[in-house]
């Protein structure tokens, strides 16, 4: 059996009831073949790809908090050291009821090589709770928030591991998180990014994971000849990537016709109108019906359908396999000319391969959503400095770091004779910087 299989049963058969963690490392192996059968002997000897499955370190723990009504209640916490090779752990932490070990060794994975393709020094990291932020009043949030970091504040510190936002976690989240960590570990430090522009945020954060998936998705169009001024664009989510894609695609002259929450979907014929999508979801924090209302052209459907929409182009930007192989085949049928991820794995692995088989230009998430952590890593720049750089240096630099990595991931497909397939572009680029830092740190 190749080296490549049977890591991947070995990971199957240690971590069992963990599905999306399966998929990632099949995804991930799978496409990294020809550099593993180039190098078998070495690797298998160092035992390379059983460390880089195997997490460095993982955290679970209790999250006690008491809710309005005085009543006491308990959430799990994670945190997954998965590779330091690189540099300090650097990875978000969710907040959402389908949180489990699995979900967060997953994302935890990913983040190794999406963190190396950013040619930043961040080490991969995952975190987060099932505890589910809808509905909490503030104080609830803050409760849990503060409960949550103290135990997290143990582990954690600006030169070993630095988690920042996903799913549930945005700026509210990562206020109180950092003002526990600040009053029990008495330091004042770049623990977290995310964090207010007040206290140490560095600006573009906010906007850099939805502009950084268009960044690519321009760079990857443009070399293949396409133009994406005047393309109709599907989005899904309409959560921190969604809203800042959206905006910068408009920027760039395309027209966004959707997006989705957890209950249902719009389509706005006119193009989604960034200002009410961020004033009911940003600041009323409410449902799509809301958007709908105030755009009376929009149609807002129940449940999901965002792919059924014709499109040029489509970017997923709400959760993990939100676009399966029927939606593919609708996405085909549609003349729908290219995927590029904007949430972490949103895409199964049957839709990926039907999407390339059909000649659809498909830019995995670890690739096209790595401007986020990109820019987490300039706020720990900055934070490092003590100086704050402006909105167009951060945002100057992040469009260099997107330019860069789609051609890293292009000649890295195109060295190894999988000219045009992204996906073992990226993962071959990622992996080769973190194999070689590996290597040279000796067995640890
Ligand atoms: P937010 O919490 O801001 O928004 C998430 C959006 O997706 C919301 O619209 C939410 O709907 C929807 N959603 C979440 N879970 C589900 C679900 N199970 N089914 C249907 N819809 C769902 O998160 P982000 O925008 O930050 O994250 C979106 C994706 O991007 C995630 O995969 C995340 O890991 C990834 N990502 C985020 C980065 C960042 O910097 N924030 C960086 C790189 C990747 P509702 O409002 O109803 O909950
Ligand atoms: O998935 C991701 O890359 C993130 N949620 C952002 C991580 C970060 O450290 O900014």
């Amino acid at each position: 059996m190749s080296y490549v299989d049977e890591v991947i049963e070995q990971v199957i058969a240690k971590n069992p009831a963990e599905p999306e963690f399966h998929q990632a490392v099949k995804e991930v192996l799978e496409s990294l073949r020809p550099v593993v059968d180039a190098n078998e002997e070495k690797y298998r000897k160092e035992a390379i790809l059983e460390r880089i499955v195997n997490p460095e370190r993982q955290f679970k723990f209790r999250v006690p908090w008491v809710d309005d009504k005085g009543q006491v209640r308990v959430n799990t916490g994670y945190r997954v050291q998965f590779n330091s090779a690189i540099g300090p752990y650097k990875g978000g932490l969710r907040l959402h009821p389908s949180v489990n070990l699995g979900i967060i060794k997953f994302l935890g994975f990913e983040q190794i090589f999406k963190n190396s393709l950013t040619g930043l020094p961040i080490g991969g990291g995952k975190g987060g709770s099932d505890f589910d932020p809808k509905g909490k009043s503030d104080r609830e949030i803050m409760a849990f928030c503060q409960s949550f970091m103290t135990e997290l504040c143990k582990y954690i510190g600006a030169d070993t591991d630095v988690p920042a936002g996903d799913i549930g976690t945005g700026a509210r989240e990562i206020g109180y998180m950092f003002g526990q960590y600040k009053r029990i570990r008495g330091v004042y430090e770049g623990v977290l990014t995310g964090k207010g522009l007040s206290y140490g945020g560095s600006l573009a954060r906010t906007e850099a994971t939805g502009y950084g998936l268009l960044y690519i998705t321009k760079e990857m169009l443009k070399s293949n000849g396409v133009d994406i001024a005047g393309k109709t664009i599907a989005v899904s989510g309409a959560g921190n990537v969604a809203i800042y894609a959206i905006q910068k695609a408009q920027e760039m002259g395309a027209k966004v016709v959707t997006c989705s929450d957890s209950t249902g979907w719009i389509y706005d014929p006119d193009g989604i109108d960034v200002a009410t999508l961020k004033d009911v979801k940003e600041v009323k924090r409410a449902r799509l019906t809301e958007y709908k209302a105030a755009r009376p052209n929009a149609e807002y459907h129940e449940g999901k359908g965002v792919w059924t929409v014709k499109c040029d182009i489509a970017l997923p930007c709400a959760t993990q396999n939100e676009l399966d192989v029927e939606d593919a085949k609708t996405l085909v049928a549609n003349g729908c000319i290219a995927v590029c991820e904007g949430a972490n794995m949103p895409t199964t692995l049957e839709a990926t391969q039907y999407l390339q088989d059909n000649k659809v230009y498909f830019v995995p998430g670890k690739a096209a959503n790595a401007g986020g952590v990109a820019t987490s890593a300039l706020e720990m720049s900055q934070n490092s400095e003590r100086l704050s750089w402006t909105f167009e240096e951060v945002d100057s630099k992040l469009q260099g770091i997107m330019v860069n990595i789609f051609h890293n991931l292009d000649e890295a497909a195109k060295k190894y004779g999988f000219e045009g397939n992204y996906v073992v572009g990226a993962n071959i680029a990622g992996f080769e910087k973190v194999v070689d830092a590996m290597l040279a740190q000796g067995v640890c």
